[in-house]
């Protein structure tokens, strides 16, 4: 009897979101914060090869990087899921970028602000084929802490771009950033749709 007034079981929206980024700013330990399934990571070690190819300076004790891509999930809440792709950071791997990027729902731009120009391409890729991100300011040691105000002077991003603080290396930080991401997801579908009327 009671089986008749159940609510309907409703499967879960999936959704895929790209993390992004320059090289070393976390985009593999951002999904592997956050996934709570077995993240598939492509590293593969960092050889001599690599010297004066990639510059390694702004992350000395690197000793791997990503070769095709990071692979994670979230469930937000029952109703929505992401599945979460992590882009390589090195330039020689910009050809799997349209791939990585196709369907996405919103994009998350790491930025470490020791080097803020890194993340110059990603923004310019995402604007450029209008997929919906936000800005996240990660955390690391050593950094002259800059407020927020001066990354948005210095990054020239639309003044309604997002920028949110993120510590990669922490599971709560990095939910926040991906609740942002799909607030502001939400809010430039809505301003579209209202645009459209
Ligand atoms: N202090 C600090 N260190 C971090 C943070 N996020 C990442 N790291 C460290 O930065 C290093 C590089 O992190 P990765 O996650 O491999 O960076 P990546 O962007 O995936 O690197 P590529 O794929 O090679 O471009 C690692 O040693 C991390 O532990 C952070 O928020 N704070
Ligand atoms: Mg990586």
């Amino acid at each position: 009897m009671s089986a008749l007034y159940d609510p309907p079981v409703v499967a879960p929206v999936s959704v895929k979101i790209v993390i992004s980024g320059g090289f070393g700013v976390g985009k593999t330990t951002f999904v592997g914060s956050i996934s709570e399934i077995e993240p598939l990571l492509t590293e593969a070690d960092m050889t001599d090869e690599s010297v004066g190819v990639d510059n390694r300076d702004p992350v000395p004790g690197k000793v791997t990087t990503t070769v095709a891509l990071d692979f994670g999930r979230i469930s937000l809440d029952e109703t929505l899921r992401l599945y979460l792709f992590g882009t390589p950071g090195q330039d020689r791997y910009a050809f799997l970028w349209d791939d990585l990027v196709e369907g996405a729902l919103g994009a998350v731009v790491l930025l470490d602000t020791n080097r803020i120009e890194d993340c110059f391409p990603a923004i310019d890729y995402f604007e450029e084929n209008r997929v919906p991100f936000l800005v996240a300011v990660n955390q690391f040691q050593d950094t002259r802490k800059f407020a927020l105000r001066e990354v948005r002077e210095a990054l020239g991003v639309d003044s309604r771009v997002p920028l949110v603080p993120c510590d990669a290396r922490h599971r709560e930080s990095v939910k926040s950033v991906l609740v942002a991401l799909t607030e502001e997801v939400l809010t430039r579908r809505l301003a579209e749709q209202a645009a459209a009327y």
